[in-house]
């Protein structure tokens, strides 16, 4: 029964009028057709068929095989009323090895791909660097030596000049500090390298200085009404309690833990840089793209410093083990982001939880987890809103199943379910919620 006077969607639902609600995947871990139409290798094809390199020893031939079933896919995403789509393009379709030469029938795959998005009233979000490097380049010495930047000054410029007439929102690079610490740091992600924290910082200048080519080349191809922000998953410290000092304290750990990137693009100081270099990093952007999951909780410690707390043992967590189901990162993040780093716009390109879920039982997948977890953190998101943070849009991570990287197929990001042996695509519970949030502007 409706209780009389209370509206449905509450006032404290509704989201403010043109937020962009989408889903978001990347080229690698949904495409499939690994060598089609002249692709070269990425550093993951190759890393992934190294023996325990990843879960099962999946590999990314086939994925979602969504390359060649992308217009169904956009009719799928158009019947659910997603009207923002967040992709990647894969730089070694477009140039197999990576500089000099151009590969027609890669760049014409995008060509038809954001036709498709457009002819279905779908605007894309375009990635230009989601991980895949190109294996060539890697065999050239990879992200710590500088003709990747070169490289990549060149394929932003194709991308742009390419596609810039039909793409109007614009990322750089997804998350520069996981791919360099896990790809080259840690070794757990393609190439699977272990260098010293020196390499890691060469490899992470570059990068940055890649951020800085993909500004400068929407900026000289984009045309005027193009936007281009980079994506980062910039660590939310999230206040034990919501007060005056603990606030404090998560704002000066949030200046400390995310400096490395935010301070050299945002307050452009970094070290002993050529000014050249600097001037391409920290040229302005237009927002910056947020993935959040998680946070870390802090409280005032000894002597004013933050402290931080760890999750206790049997904290509820995803089926990623990594993934603590903390909601108050969603409104944390993006506020301390405005107030430490002077952001103006940011836009969550990433948000969402890995289950192990089970396959459809009568065409239904009943993802209660996932669902409700993305209800608060949209909760948080919404009150973060209402407390005056500059946010202007929501990417679901992801809009199916796909690769998770080292953890392959098992780990489930998506809304949609992807039966990996029949490609068959099921909405689970959280499209159809999900599907009825865009449609209405509101939480419901
Ligand atoms: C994003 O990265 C990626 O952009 C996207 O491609 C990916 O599919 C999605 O999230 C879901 O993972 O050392 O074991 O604690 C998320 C990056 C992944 C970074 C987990 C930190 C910690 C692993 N995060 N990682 S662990």
């Amino acid at each position: 029964m409706n209780h009389p006077g209370i509206a449905n969607p509450t006032a404290s639902s509704i989201f403010p009028p043109g937020f962009a609600w989408g889903v978001a995947t990347a080229a690698p871990q949904i495409e499939g057709g690994a060598d089609a139409d002249g692709k070269g290798p990425s550093i993951w094809d190759v890393f992934s068929r190294r023996p325990g390199a990843t879960h099962n020893g999946d590999n990314l031939d086939v994925a979602c095989d969504h390359y060649h079933r992308f217009r169904e896919d956009f009719d799928l995403m158009a019947a659910l009323g997603i009207k923002h789509y967040r992709l990647s393009i894969a730089w070694p379709r477009l140039m197999p090895t990576g500089v000099g030469t151009v590969n027609a029938r890669g760049v014409d795959f995008y060509h038809r791909l954001i036709d498709a998005m457009l002819e279905r009233g779908i605007t894309p979000w375009v990635t230009m660097f989601h991980w895949d490097l190109p294996q060539a380049l890697e065999d050239k010495g990879g992200w710590p030596t500088r003709l990747v930047v070169d490289a990549f000054a060149d394929y932003a410029d194709l991308v742009v000049k390419s596609y810039g007439d039909r793409v109007k929102n614009w990322i750089t690079l997804n998350e520069i500090g996981v791919f360099l610490e896990n790809g080259y740091g840690i070794g757990r992600h393609a190439p699977g390298r272990k260098e010293p924290a020196e390499v890691v910082n060469q490899a992470f200048h570059h990068a940055l200085i890649c951020h800085g080519h993909g500004v400068r080349a929407v900026r000289e191809h984009g045309g005027r009404s193009a936007r281009v922000g980079l994506t980062d998953n910039s660590r939310p410290m999230i206040p034990l309690t919501e007060t005056p000092e603990d606030i404090a304290a998560a704002r000066t750990a949030f200046a400390e833990r995310n400096s490395r990137l935010l301070e050299p693009i945002y307050r452009g100081s970094y070290g002993e840089v050529a000014p050249t270099d600097l001037e391409l990093i920290a040229q302005p952007t237009d927002f910056l793209g947020l993935n959040i999951y998680s946070g870390e909780v802090v409280r005032e410690g000894a002597h004013g410093r933050p402290h931080s707390l760890t999750y206790p043992d049997h904290y509820p967590t995803a089926d990623s083990p990594w993934l603590k189901l903390n909601a108050r990162a969603m409104y944390w993040g993006p506020r301390l982001a405005a107030e430490v780093f002077g952001v103006k716009d940011v836009v969550i390109t990433e948000n969402g939880a890995g289950y192990n879920d089970e396959p459809p039982v009568n065409g239904a997948v009943l993802d209660l987890h996932r669902l409700e977890y993305i209800r608060s953190c949209l909760r948080e998101l919404r009150r973060s809103i209402g407390d005056g943070t500059p946010i202007s849009g929501y990417f679901a991570w992801s809009f199916m199943d796909n690769f998770e990287w080292a953890d392959g197929y098992d780990r489930r990001f998506g809304l949609v379910y992807t039966d990996f042996k029949t490609q068959v695509r099921t909405p689970k519970a959280s499209a159809r919620w999900f599907s009825r949030i865009v449609r209405e502007n509101a939480l419901v």
